[in-house]
């Protein structure tokens, strides 16, 4: 459930661009309440007299910040609104697309509520946007007059350079022109916002953006990241494993791209089970049971990447074991059925037998992937628009 409120609105007159409301700030907050009064401040002083503005704040906080946000809100010369919601669905990047839904203004320019964002870079990420004709104006870090100041330590530096690298060699095309997908700061046109199509899992709302709904031209500006006013980071080792899972998800969106995932995470299965063989026949097992017994520990390794990484988001169908079996029975056929399958090859259609033996290990492992998706992750209904 979500609440809302909006301060009073005095008037605002705009100097750059003509309409009202022409930029909705959406503020994301998690326990931010000594950081408010500042942002509001900040905010007030550098975007009205500008440009008029409206400011959404999506609150999942469990201190007092939706409080000192109604009271700040009283002197802003723009309208303020509090969505908090009692239960955070999507984390931070669920609450940035609940802001998005809720914004009224032509441009969105998403914001964090420490001020490490300078809001007086707002007027001019809408105005190069208009300027560039552009969807998408991302406020890097990573060109020149930008820079990562505050980033707290050189590990969290040396993170945040590595996430971006790995990011940008995932998504050249979709990332092309965006030096930083991570930033948290941008401005975005509504009209380019396909809010149904997003589904954030955790921080990285940009980069889900240009990646699932890439606005039609992307420009950037730069800006220096600041050091947090107050408060602490959210940032967490959970957040990053989240993100790697957000990286996965993305880059398997397409069923071609699954089955490469899918390929990828069999091939590691190799370790598991000769590990698990070795073992075995050291503990003195004939090698035959010991094949079967170890090629189990492969299934049951594949399984758990599988669920965790590539169809995290569709196990609601069946019960965990429900889904186990089926794998099980689905990579245990898949042994059973090649060696006849490589002599139909060789007998019937005269196909040598190395080569036989590849066309089989293709088939079978392709039948392998149509019938996990089909028999153990029946895709619901809703999602063949973003597959
Ligand atoms: N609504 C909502 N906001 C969140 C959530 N998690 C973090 N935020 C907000 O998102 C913004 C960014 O979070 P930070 O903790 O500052 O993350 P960070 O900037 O990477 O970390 P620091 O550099 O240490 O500040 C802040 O305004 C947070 O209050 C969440 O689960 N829900
Ligand atoms: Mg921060």
């Amino acid at each position: 459930m979500t609440h809302e409120y909006t301060a009073p609105v005095p008037d605002v007159r705009a100097t750059e661009i003509p309409e009202p409301g022409a930029v909705t700030i959406v503020v994301p907050t998690y326990n931010e309440s000594a950081n408010i009064r500042q942002l509001l401040r900040q905010i007030t002083e550098s975007v009205p007299s500008r440009l008029p503005c409206e400011v959404v704040f999506v609150d999942d906080s469990t201190d007092d910040t939706p409080e000192v946000i109604y009271e700040a809100a009283k002197d802003c010369p723009f309208p303020v609104t509090v969505l908090h919601r009692d239960e955070p669905v999507g984390g931070l990047g669920g609450a940035v697309v609940e802001g998005m839904k809720a914004a009224g203004s032509d441009w969105v320019v998403v914001m964090d509520g420490d001020c490490q964002h300078p809001p007086s870079l707002v007027p001019e990420l809408v105005a190069t946007g208009e300027r560039a004709n552009a969807g998408l104006v991302v406020a890097s870090r990573y060109i020149k007059g930008g820079s990562r100041a505050g980033l707290a330590g050189s590990y969290r530096v040396a993170v945040s350079r590595a996430a971006t690298w790995l990011t940008k060699s995932l998504f050249p095309r979709r990332l092309h022109g965006i030096s930083d997908p991570m930033s948290g700061f941008f401005a975005i046109r509504r009209s380019d916002i396909t809010a149904d199509v997003l589904r954030p899992l955790g921080y990285k709302i940009l980069l889900e953006l240009a990646v699932r709904s890439r606005p039609r031209a992307v420009t950037e500006v730069p800006f220096v990241f600041q050091d947090r006013y107050a408060g602490e980071s959210k940032s967490s080792a959970q957040e990053g494993l989240r993100f790697l899972r957000h990286l996965v998800g993305l880059r398997t969106a397409s069923p071609v791209a699954r089955m490469v995932g899918f390929g990828l995470i069999g091939a590691t299965g190799f370790v598991p089970n000769l590990l698990g063989l070795y073992v075995l026949t050291v503990l003195g097992m004939h090698y035959v049971p010991a094949e079967i017994l170890a090629n189990q520990l492969g299934v049951a390794w594949n399984f758990l990447l599988i669920e965790h990484l590539l169809f995290r988001d569709r196990r609601l169908h069946r019960r965990w074991w429900d889904r186990a079996g089926r794998f099980a029975l689905l990579a245990n056929a898949d042994l059973v059925l090649r060696i006849p399958l490589i002599a139909l090859f060789v007998h019937r259609f005269g196909i040598g037998v190395l080569s036989a033996t590849a066309l089989a290990l293709v088939t079978t492992f392709v039948l392998r992937f149509v019938g996990t998706e089909a028999l153990v992750y029946l895709p619901r209904r809703n999602r063949s628009r973003t597959v």
